[in-house]
């Protein structure tokens, strides 16, 4: 019976270590503080398990800019995590995915989600109007990372 018992308590301890391995890291928001529905994404991310940090500004451009949003990819708010750019209103599992799949060596910058398409998190339409996250290359390219 001692060895059960001894793999028991092994695999008790060894539960939090495999929790602690892969935290959310925190995503940091960028925002009007005049924005409705960027706050409302902010909501989306946090009920999904994310610490979020909003930070309000009147400059939302310098953040698109620094983190390297194309233009024709722009939405109201911006956000960093894990050192990818979230643009606009991603779902919170695709972000997850993202995080999960790590596609920076292969020149992936992050994930957008172009104006503010009505069914997405935080706009939150009752018409389910169909839209794409679009995935961001360092070059600037795009290409259908999920279809909602
Ligand atoms: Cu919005």
């Amino acid at each position: 019976m001692k060895l059960p018992i001894r793999a028991a308590v092994f695999l008790s301890l060894l539960a939090p270590a495999v929790w602690a391995a892969a935290p959310l890291p925190a995503v940091h928001v960028y925002k009007s503080p005049a924005c409705g529905c960027c706050g409302k994404w902010v909501d989306h991310m946090k009920a999904s398990g994310f610490d979020v940090i909003t930070h309000n500004t009147n400059n939302v451009a310098e953040h698109k800019a620094r983190l390297g949003v194309p233009v024709a990819m722009g939405s109201c708010h911006t956000a960093e995590v894990g050192g990818y750019l979230v643009e606009g209103h991603v779902p919170a599992s695709d972000v997850k995915r993202l995080l999960a799949e790590k596609p920076r060596a292969a020149g992936v910058i992050g994930l957008a989600v172009p104006g503010m398409p009505a069914s997405s998190p935080g706009m939150d339409s009752p018409l389910k109007t169909p839209y794409e996250v679009m995935l961001v290359r360092s070059c600037g390219t795009t290409a259908v990372y999920a279809r909602h």
